[in-house]
């Protein structure tokens, strides 16, 4: 019985990621330097932050005549650790970086910090011998060496990782993590260059929320697979909405502040409404007005007798609606960790004895617009911040309070509307799974990637493909410094360097595309349903490519 249902995952364990030629034999690359870089903005500032490390040059990995054999003499040891939330692909990284330091030298060894970076801090690690990692390769989730949301910052902090990567002699550190697990990793390739520490750090953009992007960074790993399986959940959910005629379902998807999923999800399955949150927070829509916008719809297919459809509604909306945008950036400063306010709220261990005590201490528009929300997302507000600084908007149930406030329009519209509405919540399900050819070919070439700069000598960089829309043969490998991603952001009322996140831009082509179909997709059921991941077949559809990525800028 155990066989038959691990059958999938033996055949993935051996499928062999499609590599560009140039990493078939590592030992004629180059690395070509070409173009300088400053940083997004507060270059100034930076500088003075990253003495050692801002304004490296960015650099691509190319086909050399002479062999790069001679710096494959000394063996590497190097550390790696999976830095916040889980994306499909991340064992590729890591089976990529592990093979690639063996071509080099059999006698490299790689190292894997437990459970995120606070493995770093507390020098837990296991190593990854060919025997382990060949038990994860193409496969889900980040639990061979586990994840976790510490943040490296203290001084404290920053000492003790500097004396692990001493004690264990580590040539280099792979940090695969989104915006502010790799701002963490530039901060440490500075500290260690500063302390003299031969620690080299390279960072790997992951992230199932598409933000970590640039002209460089196409795309982070793990959007495709999460994406793909929402679309498969979504379209299925269509099909039953129109088959069953009967619901409305408010679906949320995962992506935090970003709605890059949302954006993919909708071009791949044509739902009815979709609200995108950069674009209510350009047009300043209050919540009134998005309440409005999908009663409008709801009300419209009433008349064609149609009682149901799918509304999608990205994780982070909340954070983009003006109102609420400033109403959390207040809390987010009072319940910032170690704030007097904090404190003094961990001390009540009742939803309503905290609401209440919040309440005392909100003034003016801020304490109105609290109070014009349900109970459970003003106590949603209220739950622990990530160590980041950042509200956890995965737990704050948007769907339904615009279920709520729909139905509350819709009574006051015409009675005989018939609206029976499902929520549903779309994030842990597409983190882990089987990754995508896609993101197990991508992950794969990122960890040689790493491998290669490591061995280059090079540090705060991350590693970056381009030209992902194309066959694996057309990419261009290459290497990013960090700092160029970076500007200042007031944090816990400080500024501080932060990885600029990369929202959607609404005069952008994908979203444009958006646009011209979205008022048919209201009225119409012209739902699509992608089906799930196929790893096996027709090359079309197993190796096919994010929407975002086709239709790019
Ligand atoms: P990263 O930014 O670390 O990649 O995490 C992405 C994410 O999946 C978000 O989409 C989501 O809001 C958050 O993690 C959930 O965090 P947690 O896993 O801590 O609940």
């Amino acid at each position: 019985m155990e066989n038959l249902s691990k059958k999938l995952q033996s055949k993935r364990l051996k499928y062999s990621p499609k590599l560009p030629e140039i990493l078939s034999d590592i030992s004629n690359i180059k690395i070509v330097f070409t173009k300088d870089t400053t940083a997004l903005g507060d270059a100034n500032e930076l500088k003075k932050i990253f003495k050692n490390t801002f304004g490296q040059k960015i650099c691509e990995i190319k086909k050399s005549a002479n062999s790069f054999k001679n710096n494959f003499k000394n063996p590497l040891k190097i550390g790696v650790v999976f830095s916040g939330g889980q994306a499909s692909g991340g064992h590729n990284v890591i089976s990529g970086l592990f093979d690639a330091l063996k071509k080099m030298n059999k006698n490299s060894k790689l190292i894997g910090f437990l459970n995120g970076p606070e493995g770093i801090v507390n020098c837990s690690f296991i190593e990854i011998t060919k025997e382990l990692i060949d038990q994860y390769r193409n496969l889900g989730g980040f639990d061979l060496i586990g994840s976790g949301r510490t943040k490296i910052e203290t001084a404290d902090q920053l000492e003790k990782s500097l004396k692990c990567a001493q004690k264990q002699k580590l040539d280099g550190i792979v940090v695969i993590g989104g915006d502010d697990s790799n701002t963490n990793a530039a901060i440490l390739a500075e500290y260690f260059k500063e302390n003299n520490c031969n620690t080299k750090v390279i960072g790997v953009p992951k992230t199932i929320d598409g933000d970590l992007k640039n002209e460089y960074i196409e795309l982070s790993f793990g959007f495709d697979t999460a994406c793909k399986v929402y679309s498969e959940l979504i379209g299925n959910i269509a099909r039953d909405a129109l088959s069953a005629k009967k619901y409305y379902h408010f679906i949320r998807l995962m992506g935090r502040s970003a709605s890059h999923i949302a954006l993919e999800c909708a071009l791949k399955t044509h739902p009815n409404v979709v609200l995108i949150a950069e674009e209510i927070f350009e047009k300043k829509k209050t919540l009134s007005q998005i309440t409005s916008k999908i009663a409008d719809v709801i009300e419209k297919r009433a008349k064609n007798s149609k009682n149901y459809g799918i509304i999608l509604i990205p994780e982070g909306l909340i954070e983009f609606i003006p109102e609420f945008k400033n109403l959390i950036s207040e809390l987010n400063k009072l319940l910032a960790i170690g704030e007097k306010t904090e404190v003094e709220l961990q001390k009540f261990s009742l939803a309503d004895e905290k609401i209440k005590y919040i309440k005392n201490i909100l003034r003016g528009e801020h304490l109105s617009c609290f109070e014009s929300l349900p109970k459970d997302i003003q106590e949603q507000l209220l739950l622990d911040r990530d160590p980041h600084g950042n509200v956890k908007v995965s737990q704050i149930e948007t769907e339904k309070m615009l279920i709520k406030t729909v139905k509350n329009e819709l009574s006051k519209r015409d009675s005989k509307i018939k609206f029976n509405a499902l929520n549903h919540f779309f994030g842990y399900e597409g983190r882990a799974g089987m990754p995508s050819n896609f993101d197990a070919n991508y992950c794969y070439s990122l960890g040689n990637i790493a491998a290669i700069l490591l061995n280059q000598g090079l540090t705060g960089y991350i590693c970056a493909i381009k030209n992902l829309k194309n066959g694996v043969s057309d990419w261009r490998l290459m290497g990013v410094p960090l700092t160029s991603l970076m500007n200042l952001e007031v944090r816990h009322g400080k500024p501080k360097p932060v990885i600029q996140k990369a929202l959607i831009k609404t005069d952008s082509k994908l979203f444009k595309q958006f646009e011209k179909f979205r008022e048919i997709w209201a009225v119409e059921d012209n739902f699509v349903y992608p089906g799930s991941i196929q790893y096996f077949g027709d090359e079309d559809i197993t190796d096919s490519v994010p929407i975002s990525l086709i239709i790019s800028s």
